[in-house]
């Protein structure tokens, strides 16, 4: 069985590196069937599908194994944004209910300390599966947090921090947000190929796909400019010659 890194890559290579995030919501009805709907049209320009928190707190298990399973027949990846945070036992028991739901990586924070994060990654690769840590957000208040300074081993900046322990626990991405481009190409440049770097914030938050996939980012994560638009194929095709534009 190959990685979640490997599977991602491989269908990548046709398809694009968009990865939509698939958000509604709290009205909105009909969770299951939308998604599944997004899936058949949108898949010729995505690579993957992200499914947040507050979109699998409506559904049920089957409900999201049937997702899950629609977005494999059409060979995408699935990820669960769930950012992840507690100890090591609680974390165990959340991924391994992800792991039977269908779901090929989970995004967690790396706030968590190394050890659990370690532990985490050792099990999800166990099983074949990914895990995504949280290196810089996109929204704009996340420089008062992401960018603060710390002194623990050596004087660095939070984010500076998480990518280390990113490269130490052999995670397979990074998040780092579309509106900071410098901390993408600082990234890039420090972490090479060791992960793949997935930026949300494209659009709607204010960040430029090309200017992002020149810094670095190797998957764009994107909603609401997709799944708002008059045209969601359209856009989802536009993005996906953007992501291809550095290869
Ligand atoms: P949109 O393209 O509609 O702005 O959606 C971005 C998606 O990425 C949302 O699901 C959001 O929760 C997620 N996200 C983000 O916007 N910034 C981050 O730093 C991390 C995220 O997971």
């Amino acid at each position: 069985m190959v990685t979640f890194r490997t599977r991602l890559s491989k269908i990548s290579k046709t398809n694009g590196k968009v990865i939509l995030a698939n958000d509604y919501d709290a009205v909105t009805r009909n969770l299951e069937s939308k998604t599944i709907q997004n899936i058949k049209k949108l898949n010729p320009f995505l690579c993957g599908i992200k499914l947040n928190f507050h979109l699998l707190l409506p559904l049920g298990f089957k409900e999201i194994m049937r997702i899950n399973k629609t977005a494999h027949h059409y060979g995408l990846q699935t990820i669960a944004d769930i950012k992840l945070n507690d100890i090591g036992n609680t974390n165990r028991v959340t991924t391994e209910h992800l792991w039977n739901m269908g779901f090929d990586a989970v995004i967690v924070n790396p706030i968590m300390g190394l050890d659990s994060l370690k532990s985490l990654v050792k099990s999800a690769h166990k099983n074949n599966k990914g895990v995504i840590t949280l290196c810089h957000m996109s929204a704009p208040e996340a420089k008062l947090s992401y960018d603060m300074q710390i002194a623990l081993k050596k004087k660095q900046q939070l984010y500076q921090l998480f990518l280390d322990w990113a490269l130490l626990s052999k995670v397979d991405g990074i998040v780092a947000g579309a509106t900071f481009p410098e901390i993408i190409k600082y990234c890039d440049k420090k972490a090479g190929k060791k992960l793949d770097i997935f930026s949300p914030g494209v659009g709607t938050q204010g960040g430029h796909a090309s200017e992002v996939v020149s810094a670095g980012t190797d998957y764009l994560i994107v909603g609401r400019t997709i799944l708002n638009d008059s045209n969601p194929q359209a856009i989802a095709k536009e993005l996906q010659l953007q992501s291809l534009a550095k290869q």
